[in-house]
């Protein structure tokens, strides 16, 4: 009888034992099981729409991130590249001064001039300047600190002549306003200290795109020169932007 117990109880052992291995193998296949395949093609899609919008998410917050401030542009520049006009000269004028010109007379004695002054004294012609200085000779806002508004008027005559530099490229483009006559008020090209060609303004303030074509003059020294000869009505010359371009 004990015997047949004995039997019994390690018959029962056995079978506990066996019965625990068991759902230890299920877990182990459960931690180990491969990912799910989808059952049809509504669950991909499902998924993959979720991805999508995960990675919405994170254009949204990219987009959000401020972006760093970009370093000021040199104010003394050669935007032509490294073999075109003298960087030392201030084609733009947003040095804020007349580096690398040189003037005689007294109709540049405070260019360039800040701002879109024309329409702060209400002349219903806007300046249409590049940046915040250009030249108007009949301006008188050298600053941002000065008065807007204030003009020196036509009264003042003088030139300004740039540095002289190489021709290397194509064309030398320009903004010009102000005044008409092209005798009295203009922007020359000199080759050579020669005049070649010149160009004035519309009798109005704001300034309009025009250009010097030079290529035939590559490899030859070259200037600007604005030139104010006038004191009377329109007598002023604007100017801003001059560029160098292949
Ligand atoms: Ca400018």
């Amino acid at each position: 009888m004990k015997t047949a117990m004995k039997i019994l109880c390690l018959a029962l052992f056995v079978c506990m034992m066996s019965w625990s291995m068991c759902l230890a193998d299920d877990e182990d296949s459960a931690d180990n099981a491969p990912p799910p395949a989808f059952n049809s093609d509504d669950e991909a899609t499902e998924l993959k729409s979720k991805t999508n919008i995960t990675i919405k998410i994170n254009s949204d917050e990219e987009l959000e991130t401020p972006k760093p401030t970009p370093k000021p542009k040199s104010t003394v520049k050669n935007k032509a590249g490294d073999s075109s006009p003298p960087s030392s000269v201030t084609w733009d004028f947003e040095t804020g001064n007349l580096t690398g010109w040189k003037a005689t007379g007294t109709a540049f004695k405070f260019q360039p001039t800040y701002g879109d002054n024309p329409t702060a004294r209400h002349r219903g012609q806007q300046s249409n300047h590049q940046g915040n200085f250009w030249i108007g000779t009949y301006e008188n806002r050298p600053t941002h600190r000065h008065l807007a508004g204030q003009t020196q008027g036509d009264g003042p005559k003088g030139t300004l002549t740039s540095a002289p530099f190489k021709i290397t490229c194509n064309t030398i483009s320009f903004l010009v306003g102000g005044g008409c006559d092209l005798e009295t008020v203009r922007i020359e090209l000199l080759i050579d200290g020669a005049v070649v060609d010149r160009v004035t303004g519309k009798c109005t303030e704001t300034m309009e795109a025009d250009n010097f074509p030079v290529s035939k003059y590559i490899g030859k020294s070259a200037q600007i020169r604005l030139v104010d000869d006038s004191s009377g009505g329109w007598g002023h010359i604007n100017v801003d932007d001059i560029k160098f371009e292949q």
